[in-house]
């Protein structure tokens, strides 16, 4: 199969038009794959654009992982994501991350945490040096200290601005939730056969001080298992953590479904139990052992990036309805 044959079947919906040569597949003992990486919304061009060499390199999938979304959390002018990031009701950005390394099978995971520019990277301290998966608020701030994390203020003047206006907005009337949220969930197949997956939000923008979403939470927000595939979320994180739906991404995969064919079925899944979940916004994106990429969403601006080493491209998928 040529690569563009490839990735037009491996991508449910919406993969654009004429891709560049071939690069070889490679192999292992048990079967050939092509490396690559999948990340949600147009900031996974950022994290695209920091993998692809590093992919090439031959550098483990834990490390591009990181080191994207890193990217992603310094960048000021992502309003839903580490530095810049929308705050909670009271004015306070609060963090959640998760990291998984397929080798191990081993995860890390920060949530509710305050003035930490990268919790991507404490996650993965947590997930490294201790004997714990996930720290959450002052605790993970004092871990984060202790381990030479700076603190710094991350409520950017732009967010400060938009937590203002919806102040002046409330009324008993409004829909009090902001809609702002892109968390960046970064997938990972290396040139090893090994997957990682990283996920980090400033989750939903002026939710109750306290709230903690999908994305810190394993089998939500991300979800991996080295033999079969990786999963990851984005979107209102309640539906997807009463679902587990990164989870069930990951064992429609175990049961012969492609990414894509299990994406879509396991937010069939979600609207069965919840059928708001039709209107809330989601989007469940997947990559196989053979490096097959696929997503289903429900959200007409919803994008994510595919990476193979050398190209970032852009995928717009056709929402389900
Ligand atoms: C959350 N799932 O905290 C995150 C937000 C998000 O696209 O992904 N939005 O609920």
């Amino acid at each position: 199969m040529n690569r563009r044959h490839f990735l037009q079947s491996a991508l449910l919906v919406g993969s654009a038009g004429l891709l560049p040569a071939t690069r070889a597949a490679e192999g292992t003992a048990s079967g050939s794959f092509r490396p690559g990486m999948i990340t949600t919304w147009d900031h996974g061009r950022i994290a695209t654009e920091i993998g692809n060499p590093l992919l090439q390199a031959g550098t483990r999938a834990l490390d591009i992982v990181e080191k994207g979304v890193i990217a992603v959390e310094d960048d000021p002018s992502v309003t839903s994501v580490g530095y810049g990031g929308l705050p909670d009701e009271t004015g306070v950005v609060t963090l959640d991350a998760c990291i998984m390394d397929g080798v191990g099978h081993r995860a890390g995971a920060v949530a509710f945490l305050r003035n930490i520019r990268n919790p991507i990277s404490v996650a993965r301290k947590v997930m490294d040096t201790t004997r714990h998966v996930l720290l959450a608020g002052d605790g993970a701030l004092q871990f984060a200290r202790q381990n030479g994390f700076p603190e710094q203020d991350l409520l950017t003047d732009a967010a400060r601005q938009r937590w203002l206006e919806w102040k002046r907005g409330l009324n008993p009337n409004d829909n009090w939730l902001d809609q702002s949220h892109d968390t960046v969930t970064m997938l990972c197949l290396d040139r090893a056969g090994n997957l990682a997956g990283a996920c980090s939000t400033s989750g939903l923008a002026m939710k109750i001080h306290g709230r903690v979403g999908d994305s810190p939470i394993l089998g939500a927000g991300l979800y991996l298992d080295n033999e079969i595939g990786a999963a990851g979320a984005t979107g209102v994180g309640e539906l997807v953590l009463r679902t587990l739906a990164s989870f069930t991404v990951v064992e429609f995969m175990r049961q012969g479904m492609r990414p894509s064919e299990a994406c879509r079925a396991a937010f069939e899944r979600m609207c069965e139990k919840i059928p708001e979940a039709r209107q809330t916004q989601e989007a469940l994106i997947a990559i196989n052992k053979r490096g097959e990429v696929g997503c289903a969403t429900n959200t007409g601006d919803f994008t994510f990036y595919y990476g193979d080493g050398e190209l970032a491209q852009r995928n717009k998928p056709t929402p389900i309805t």
